[in-house]
């Protein structure tokens, strides 16, 4: 059955995925996609900017900002970050609160439920990782967090398995308000091929690379060329902030940039579905985390 799509009976409108790092968001949103529209990896503050992924469910187009985990924060970057996060939220008509059922409330999660208070807009609590904890944790939780909380709902889900995720469609085509799409009907993101493709290599380099140096690192799309054959040239900068870091993104030979540079090429491909060609250039740049035309390049306010 094909839903009716004519102006009287659509919804949309902006869900905002809030919680601290590495909680599952970028990976929710993926699945309530339905498509890879963030990168995701086992590291913490792995988002840096918000990024939009838009579903569509029955007549709802659903548009889920992802936004960088909220922290504690040391850097400018962090504060930028975590400015951002709590902008998204506060620009959305609905917020989900993510929290990793397997970590439980502590630490950055407990400081966000004290500041949800300045949030005005409807929460919903989001349980994620459910297929790593038992149904009594849930329960808890599920407790603690509404005594502290107004949240309008509770969802259980697990963002890797997809469990719970159509009961958490259902609501929210239902929650948000009627009205026109905001975006066309095949449109899942709203992330320019550009600074997709930068954030698959930053995605790689964060698997491969340890330590502090995914932090010390950005990557930038610098040049897209189609060429006359069908394929894509693209270059790309990855910016350190240390002349030592160079040798370890660069590996034995080189080995580990070819290896970072493969895995993103590859995934760019089947993407655009296009033969591409990736160049990797590393620059070293001291204080990049500085630089407001980083920051400029990521869509993040320098925070001054
Ligand atoms: N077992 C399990 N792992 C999950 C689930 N959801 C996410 N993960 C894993 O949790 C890790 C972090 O996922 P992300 O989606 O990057 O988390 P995030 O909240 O976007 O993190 P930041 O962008 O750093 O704030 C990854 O290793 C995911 O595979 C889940 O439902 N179950
Ligand atoms: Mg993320």
């Amino acid at each position: 059955m094909t839903a009716d799509l004519s102006p009287e009976t659509t919804h949309s409108g902006f869900v905002a995925l809030i919680g601290a790092p590495n909680a599952g968001k970028s990976t929710l949103i993926n699945q309530l996609v339905g498509s890879k529209v963030s990168i995701v990896t086992h590291k913490v503050q792995t988002t840096r900017a918000l990024v939009r992924g838009i579903a569509t469910h029955g007549a709802a187009q659903i548009v889920l900002v992802d936004t960088p985990g909220i922290f504690k924060p040391k850097r400018r970057l962090d504060t930028a970050m975590v400015t951002t996060a709590w902008g998204g939220a506060k620009d959305a008509d609905l917020v989900l609160v993510l929290i990793d059922a397997e970590r439980g409330i502590k630490g950055d999660a407990d400081a966000i439920l004290d500041k949800l208070a300045d949030v005005r807009q409807p929460k919903v609590l989001v349980l994620n990782k459910v297929d790593r904890v038992k149904p009594e944790t849930l329960l808890t939780l599920t407790k603690i967090a509404n005594e502290r909380v107004a949240f309008e709902r509770t969802f259980m889900v697990s963002a890797l398995t997809g469990s719970g995720c159509t009961d958490l469609l259902d609501y929210l085509g239902k929650a948000l308000p009627a009205g026109p799409w905001y975006y066309p009907e095949d449109q899942i993101s709203d992330l320019p091929m550009r600074q997709l493709a930068a954030e698959i290599t930053r995605e790689k380099l964060y698997l491969r690379l340890h330590q502090e140096l995914p932090y010390s690192s950005h990557v930038e799309t610098e040049k897209w060329e189609e060429k006359k054959d069908g394929s894509v040239r693209i270059e790309q900068v990855i910016y350190i902030e240390r002349d030592s870091q160079k040798k370890i993104v660069l590996g034995h030979k080189g080995e580990t940039i070819r290896a970072i540079g493969e895995a993103a090429r590859k995934e760019i491909a089947e993407i655009l579905e296009q033969k591409t060609h990736l160049f990797l250039f590393v620059k070293v740049r001291e204080n990049w985390g500085d630089d407001p035309e980083r920051y400029r390049q990521m869509g993040l306010d320098f925070p001054h």
